[in-house]
């Protein structure tokens, strides 16, 4: 029997706990909960609700609560980084935060006690931790160089904040859209490189030009939806058929979250997402209830969209549309940050750009409207050194979710065997290009190997009769243009057998040359 939205008698115990009492119903109770500690909340408010406040209990950690933020288009301000390092520094060797795949921050090491005050501090700056986890709309991704980008088709910056305020109510939060079946990932690229990964999104706006060879060319998006990694299934978004001006975008948005929220699965919580969905109606029902609801009828998708360029990882130093302006590309290894590096990153923005910073979904950092005067005082700066704008070829583009140190689903350590790794490939091979190497601690692919060129995926292994740590490999993912999703290729691999297998892969797929 095909579940449906209707068969509640069958609901998971997910959609129990949200019909008893909505997520976001912790937001007027946080100053007790401080109050109180964390020992003496209800189950449900700990480990579940307090994440549509963007709070996360680290069962790994427990006490040391991580908050992920909401930063639409990826994009900050040095007061907001500030505020990031002075939350994240006064746990001493506890604090620390991670840039997400999702242009996106997570702070670590933080007690309940302080969250009433540390919501006090982001507000100020205008910050939001607002319905960034569990069955809510995700931060939604844009180019992380809109704006700054001469051969962008469309900046898409206010489109990403409008969609956000729509959803959240102004970062104040939205009952409206805060109980979904599952999470929704929305991405709008508006470049030549699908910087984002729109593929890999329930729904993402690509750039496209409507109108034939003696028009006009009117600027617009294709739209794809259905996108989704999880640990039972893997899928590209596929197209929706409809094209929209800019101005459609967040209507048509708001549509489509609204018939996801109304008739997407809830019985199976593994199929609830907006796939499964498309699955059991077809396109054509999907479209046909978009655009009735959309209230006017929507144009066909145009054959031939913009993206025609292999993705940019933006690391390096870049020419901005601005004459006479750059914008700085900074390899975060790993995305790894400190206080005392976010104090650093949010000072050389005020002193070399505008104060202003980007994050991009490979975990790095851009800085930009740094004049062409200033470069060489920049070129001096000492956390060039960590953040460098010129790394090794596999270190710039490499990637990894958070695994065994903070999440309990991790099946393997992640981000600091990644770095190690890399660094010693490095130390015995020469390249002659960028291998895209990401790392994801259990199939739920956060670290998203299947867009890698070398995906590896954590899993548990036995050998000589012991249960080890070890990695499924995927290969075969491209981005950017004619981008699709790589395949498992190698099954089991222990990670201490790991690098040799690395190091021929690399020679033997990649051109690499032993040292
Ligand atoms: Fe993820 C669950 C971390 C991007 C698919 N993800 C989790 C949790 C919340 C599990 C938990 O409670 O411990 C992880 C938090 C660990 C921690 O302490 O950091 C977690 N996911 C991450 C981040 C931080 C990985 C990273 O190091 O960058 C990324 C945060 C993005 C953000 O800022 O919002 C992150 N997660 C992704 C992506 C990539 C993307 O969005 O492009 C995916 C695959 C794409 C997708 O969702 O379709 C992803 N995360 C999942 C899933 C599988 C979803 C599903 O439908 O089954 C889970 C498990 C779940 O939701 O039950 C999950
Ligand atoms: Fe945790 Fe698995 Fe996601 Fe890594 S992929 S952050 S281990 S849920």
């Amino acid at each position: 029997m095909i579940e449906t939205a209707t068969t509640t008698d069958k609901l998971n115990k997910f959609e129990k706990f949200k019909a008893e009492k909505d997520g976001l119903a912790v937001k007027n109770e946080i100053e007790n909960f401080a109050q109180i500690g964390w020992e003496g909340m209800d189950e449900n408010d700990l480990n579940h609700r307090l994440k549509w406040l963007g709070v996360f209990f680290r069962p790994v950690t427990p006490g040391k609560f991580m908050m992920r933020m909401r930063l639409p288009n990826g994009i900050l301000n040095s007061n907001q980084m500030s505020a990031f390092a002075e939350v994240v520094q006064r746990y001493g060797e506890n604090g620390s935060a991670d840039i997400t795949t999702r242009q996106n921050i997570q702070l670590r090491g933080i007690n309940l006690a302080d969250i009433p005050d540390i919501f006090n501090k982001f507000h100020k700056v205008g910050l939001t931790t607002i319905q960034s986890g569990m069955d809510n709309v995700r931060n939604i991704t844009g180019d992380p160089v809109a704006g700054l980008d001469a051969d962008e088709f469309y900046d898409t910056r206010e489109l990403v904040q409008q969609i956000q305020d729509m959803l959240t109510n102004n970062g104040e939060g939205n009952p409206e859209f805060s109980n979904l079946p599952r999470k929704f990932n929305i991405a709008i690229t508006g470049g030549r490189d699908n910087s984002v990964h729109a593929e890999i999104n329930d729904l993402a706006f690509i750039p496209a030009f409507w109108g034939n060879e003696d028009q006009v060319p009117i600027f617009g998006f294709n739209v794809i939806v259905g996108g989704l990694f999880s640990a039972k299934r893997c899928e590209a978004a596929i197209p929706l058929n409809v094209w929209v001006l800019p101005a459609q975008v967040v209507l048509l948005s708001k549509v489509i979250v609204e018939i996801f929220r109304d008739h997407g699965l809830r019985a199976n919580r593994l199929k609830a997402r907006l796939m499964w969905l498309l699955d059991e109606w077809g396109i054509e029902k999907f479209r046909a209830e978009v655009e009735k609801r959309f209230g006017q009828s929507l144009l066909p998708a145009v054959d031939k969209d913009q993206i025609d360029w292999e993705k940019r990882d933006h690391v390096g130093i870049y020419k901005q549309k601005q004459s006479g302006f750059n914008y700085a590309g900074l390899n975060i290894p790993v995305g790894r940050l400190s206080a005392d590096d976010m104090f650093e990153i949010a000072r050389l923005s005020e002193v070399y750009g505008s104060g202003e910073i980007r994050f991009t979904v490979e975990q790095n950092i851009i800085i930009p409207n740094i004049p062409d005067s200033g470069l060489t005082a920049f070129f001096t700066e000492s956390v060039l050194e960590k953040f460098s704008v010129n790394p090794g070829l596999l270190m710039r583009s490499l990637v990894s979710c958070t695994g065994a140190q903070f999440c309990n689903f991790a099946l393997i350590e992640t981000k600091n065997r990644a770095l190690a790794m890399i660094k010693s490939l490095e130390s015995e091979l020469t390249l002659s290009r960028p291998v895209r190497i990401h790392w994801t601690g259990c199939p739920n692919s956060c670290g998203q190997p299947q867009v890698a060129d070398i995906g590896l995926m954590g899993t548990k292994v036995r050998k000589n009769g012991q249960m080890l740590e070890g990695v499924d490999i995927y290969m075969g993912g491209t981005v950017g243009k004619d981008a699709h999703l790589g395949t498992c290729v190698k099954k089991s691999i222990p990670c201490e057998d790991l690098q040799p297998i690395l190091r021929d892969l690399l020679i033997h797929k990649f051109g690499a040359k032993l040292k």
